[in-house]
């Protein structure tokens, strides 16, 4: 059983298309509020590196810019929670990308006593999400970064499945709209604005 922190957990789901700067503001946001990053896009890629077969799996999906089953997503989802007990909170970046994630970690939280406290949404423009993800893939090795094709499919992919996530929260009275476009710092203090109102 999971040995949730006495005092109550804060709990965000970072959105947004890909390549709207989810794991960057992530990487900034876990230091500066101490709360555990769990981006599943970077679990999937540790695992191709490593060759296992989860990693086998999902690249096979990731190349095409598809998303990788929601069983597989979710158990791995959980498995992450659970090796952090006692933690202040967490920032969810990448996941839940689909309704049937959404539910699953919803139930999930309840399970350990907790709950989502925010989604926070980076908004960008098509073309600038193009334009950046074309930009990494010059140097990050990532092949869904190299192709326009791959990078379009992403996209529909993000309309098609995942932007429906903003009516789920915004049902609970959770959804936080932020303008995704600017330096990196601007857009951490419009994140942080939201977090220290949640956090109050
Ligand atoms: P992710 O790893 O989640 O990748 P992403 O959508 O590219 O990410 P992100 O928004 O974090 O972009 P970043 O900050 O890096 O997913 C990859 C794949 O994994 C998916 O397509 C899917 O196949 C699979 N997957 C992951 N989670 C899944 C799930 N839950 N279910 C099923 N499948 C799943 O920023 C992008 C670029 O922009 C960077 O180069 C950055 O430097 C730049 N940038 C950031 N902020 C900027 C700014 N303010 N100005 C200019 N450039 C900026």
């Amino acid at each position: 059983v999971y040995k949730r922190k006495e005092k109550k957990m804060t709990n965000l789901v970072l959105f947004g298309p890909p390549g709207a700067g989810k794991g960057t503001q992530a990487s900034i946001l876990k230091e500066k509020y101490n709360l555990v990053h769990i981006s599943t896009g970077d679990i999937f890629r540790f695992n191709i590196k490593n060759q296992t077969e989860l990693g086998l799996h999902a690249k096979s999906f990731m190349d095409q810019g598809q998303l990788v089953p929601d069983e597989v997503t979710i158990k791995m989802l959980k498995a992450e929670v659970e090796k952090n007990e006692g933690v202040n909170g967490f920032i969810f970046d990448g996941f839940p990308r689909t309704e049937a994630q959404a539910e699953a970690l919803a139930s999930y939280l309840e399970t350990i006593e907790t709950e989502i406290s925010a989604m926070i949404a980076l908004e960008v423009d098509d073309e600038i999400l193009v334009e950046r993800l074309l930009e990494r893939g010059k140097t990050s090795g990532r092949a869904d970064d190299a192709d326009v094709e791959v990078i379009r499919n992403r996209i529909k992919v993000y309309y098609n499945e995942t932007a429906i996530l903003k009516n789920f929260y915004q049902k609970q009275g959770k959804y936080y709209g932020v303008d995704g476009v600017g330096s990196i710092n601007e857009i951490t203090e419009r994140l942080s604005s939201v977090i220290d109102n949640l956090m109050k």
